[in-house]
C-alpha cells in the first residue's frame, strides 16, 4: 500500500448508509444494527451484501508472500499452519508458550459480518466466523501494567516468500497493536474461518484479528505473539511511513490519507466502468460501538 497509488476518486456518487447484516444470531450486535437501521442518517438504508468468497480469498494483502493481490492466494500455502504455536509475553499473570489449539478450547465460535475497510480505499463485507478477543486475552491475566498488546505475524521466510523478496520494505516480523479498552471491546475477534469454514491460509490462518472500526492494516494474520505492555508498541505501517500510517488507523473520512482521499472507498466488486463507489462511514460505520472509544481525542492528529 505504500507503492501503489489507487486510482482517481470521483466525487459525485451519492452512496448508502450502511447497517448491519442480519445473517444469523448476532445477539447485542444485531439488536444494535436494528437500532441503527429505524433511526437513518439518510432515507435509503440498503443492508450490505456479502462479498462472494472467492473475492475476499482471492483478493488479500498479505506482505508476507508479495505485493500483488494475487499473491497470497496463489503463494499462502506454502505456509505450515500446523502445529500452531503461541507466545504470550510481558504484562501478564500467564505467559509462555501455548498450543492454538488449547488456547481456542472450550471457546464457542460465532459468525460475524464486518465490513473491511483497507486503507487503500476499497472495502468488503465478509462472514468472519472467530472468538471475541477479549475471551482469548482474558485467560492470559494482563496485569495493571498492560496498556496496549501487541500481535506479531509468524516470521518464516523459508515458507513466506515475500520475506525473501528484495523488493520488501519491511522489517519483519508484521506487528500491529492495540490499546487494552480497543482489543477488549467487544467487536474486536480473533478469526478462525471465514463462509463457514476454516481460514483459508491467505486470509491469515489459522487466526488472525479482526477489529472492523479500523483500516485493514491493524488486523495481522497469522499470528505467533501476544505481548502485553505498558508503552505503545512500534507498528510495522507507523514505522514504515508513519506520516501515512499511524497507530490508531481508525477508519475515518474526514482525515485523508496524504496521497489520496479516504472520504469514499470502492466496494468489491468494483470494476473501471462500476466502480461501485460509497461514501466511507466515521469508524466504517461502527461509530455508535466505538466511538466513546475516543472522545475527547484530536483524530486528526492521532490518525
Ligand atoms: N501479517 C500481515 N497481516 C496483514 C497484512 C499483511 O500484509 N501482513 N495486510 C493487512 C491489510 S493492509 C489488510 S487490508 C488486511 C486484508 O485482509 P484480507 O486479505 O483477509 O482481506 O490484512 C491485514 N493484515
Ligand atoms: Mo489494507
Amino acid at each position: 500500500m505504500l507503492i501503489k497509488k489507487p486510482e482517481k476518486i470521483p466525487s459525485t456518487e451519492i452512496t448508502s448508509e450502511s447497517a448491519y447484516l442480519n445473517r444469523r444470531s448476532f445477539g447485542k450486535l444485531l439488536a444494535a444494527g436494528a437500532a441503527m437501521a429505524a433511526f437513518p442518517a439518510r432515507a435509503a438504508v440498503p443492508v450490505d451484501e456479502l462479498t462472494p468468497e472467492e473475492i475476499v480469498t482471492g483478493y488479500n494483502n498479505f506482505y508476507e508472500f508479495g505485493m500483488d493481490k494475487s499473491d497470497p492466494a496463489e503463494y499462502a500455502h506454502e505456509m505450515t499452519t500446523e502445529p500452531w504455536k503461541v507466545r504470550v509475553t510481558g504484562e501478564a499473570a500467564k505467559t509462555g508458550e501455548f498450543d492454538l489449539e488449547d488456547i481456542l478450547r472450550g471457546l464457542e465460535v460465532e459468525e460475524r459480518v464486518y465490513r473491511l475497510r483497507c486503507v487503500e480505499a476499497w472495502s468488503m463485507v465478509v462472514p468472519w466466523m472467530g472468538v471475541p478477543l477479549k475471551k482469548v486475552l482474558d485467560q492470559f491475566q494482563p496485569n495493571g501494567n498492560a496498556k496496549y498488546v501487541a500481535f506479531e505475524t509468524l516470521k518464516r521466510p523459508s515458507e513466506m516468500r515475500g520475506q525473501r523478496s528484495f523488493f520488501s520494505s519491511i522489517d519483519w516480523p508484521y506487528v500491529e497493536g492495540l490499546r487494552m479498552d480497543e482489543a477488549y471491546h467487544p467487536l474486536t475477534l480473533m478469526v478462525t474461518g471465514v463462509y463457514g469454514k476454516p481460514l483459508p491460509n491467505q486470509n491469515g490462518a489459522p487466526w488472525r484479528l479482526m477489529v472492523p472500526w479500523k483500516y485493514g492494516f491493524k488486523s495481522g494474520k497469522s499470528i505467533v505473539r501476544i505481548h502485553f505492555t505498558r508503552r505503545q508498541p512500534k507498528t510495522t505501517w507507523n514505522l514504515l511511513a508513519p506520516n501515512e500510517y499511524g497507530f490508531y488507523g481508525n477508519v475515518n473520512p474526514n482525515v485523508d490519507h496524504p496521497r489520496w482521499s479516504q472520504a469514499t472507498e470502492r466496494r468489491l466488486p468494483s470494476s473501471l466502468f462500476n466502480q461501485n463507489r460509497r461514501d466511507t462511514l466515521m469508524f466504517n460505520g461502527y461509530a455508535e460501538e466505538v466511538a466513546s472509544l475516543y472522545s475527547g481525542m484530536d483524530l486528526a492528529r492521532y490518525y
